[in-house]
């Protein structure tokens, strides 16, 4: 057998080594049981997110979407200050679609600045090394591939040049309040007064129009989150019978959290690698948590972590919120 050749064995090490098999294996063994949905986002998963985002009851990527066509040049002056150079650091920046609109009108008004998009997938990086100087000739494009700190600590010592780092879609709800708030501390920490922050945030609205958002008639949600058990099996030689487990969200109006939980409808025993996990009948694992804020809460967040918040673009309904946090 040639030496680079890898048996089972050496698969399954592979396998068992890899950062998301520890994840998983820690969460379906903990009380209650969690799973990561940074998880949710393999090929299949960006395939239902986007399906997602062109379903009319997920409301956040229409809003964000109407904030930056509506307003481009307000949003892009607001970056530009007084006309010097900056980084346009872009974190998860995905296929670029939305900061796209922003691009397009940067350039064309001959702002000096450099995109560098992050991002933990080297394919969406290089993806958008390729295809973005194409369909925005003239842009100068960076691709920063691995975590976002990381990443931003590389950006600062490239270039000492202003900083706008934008981290939109709401992907900050992702995280429960605390640890928002630490991130934006976190953030603060690798930026110097003067550099921005641009965040989109979703805003605490009628509990009926956020359930239905993680609720959809259509069941597109559920496939999102059932497809990290898919996930599980295709990549970690899982064996959950998908049939046997349901989607329930949430929405708590009081503290602004919308969580998603997948439910085990039966008693049953999962194999995930070499490890067994028993599931209660009715039991539950949470997914996701996705935070809703007032405006007067993003805007105690910027200060405590050391910004002022010195604008805010909304949508028409005032259901999403784009965030212009200064670091002071
Ligand atoms: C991509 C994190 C913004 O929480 O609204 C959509 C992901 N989850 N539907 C969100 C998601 C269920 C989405 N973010």
């Amino acid at each position: 057998m040639a030496s680079n050749t890898l048996t089972p064995q050496d698969c399954d090490s592979q396998i068992m080594n890899s950062q998301f098999y520890k994840d998983v294996i820690a969460g379906l063994g903990s009380t209650p049981k969690h799973l990561d949905s940074k998880y949710f986002y393999d090929a299949a998963g960006d395939k239902l997110f986007q399906d997602l985002m062109s379903c009319d009851e997920y409301y956040p990527t229409n809003c964000e979407m109407e904030i930056f066509t509506s307003q481009t040049a307000e949003i892009c002056e607001a970056m530009m200050g007084n006309g010097d150079a900056f980084d346009l650091i872009e974190l998860g920046a995905g296929d670029a679609t939305k900061s796209s609109h922003l691009l397009r009108y940067l350039i064309d008004n001959k702002a000096d600045f450099s995109y560098m998009p992050i991002d933990i997938s080297d394919n969406v990086i290089s993806l958008l090394n390729i295809t973005l100087p194409v369909t925005l000739p003239g842009i100068n494009i960076t691709g920063l591939n691995g975590e976002y700190f990381d990443m931003l600590k590389k950006a600062a010592a490239m270039s000492n040049r202003r900083k706008v780092v934008m981290f939109l879609g709401s992907n900050i709800g992702n995280m429960p309040v605390a640890d928002a708030q630490e991130f934006a501390k976190e953030l603060r920490r690798h930026l110097s007064p003067g550099d921005m922050v641009f965040v989109g945030i979703d805003l605490k609205k009628s509990p009926k129009t956020v359930l239905a958002a993680y609720n959809d008639s259509e069941g597109i949600t559920k496939q999102f989150n059932l497809n990290l058990l898919h996930r599980i099996n295709r990549e970690l030689h899982g064996n959950f019978n998908i049939d046997n487990f349901d989607h329930y969200a949430v929405y708590d109006p009081e503290t602004g959290a919308c969580r998603s939980y997948l439910i085990s409808l039966t008693q049953q025993e999962v194999m995930v690698g070499d490890k067994l996990i028993h599931f209660e009948k009715d039991e539950y694992i949470f997914m996701e948590i996705s935070q809703k804020y007032t405006m007067a809460q993003t805007e105690e967040m910027a200060i405590q972590a050391g910004f002022k918040a010195t604008a805010h673009f909304t949508d028409s309904k005032n259901w999403f919120t784009d965030a212009v946090w200064l670091a002071v």
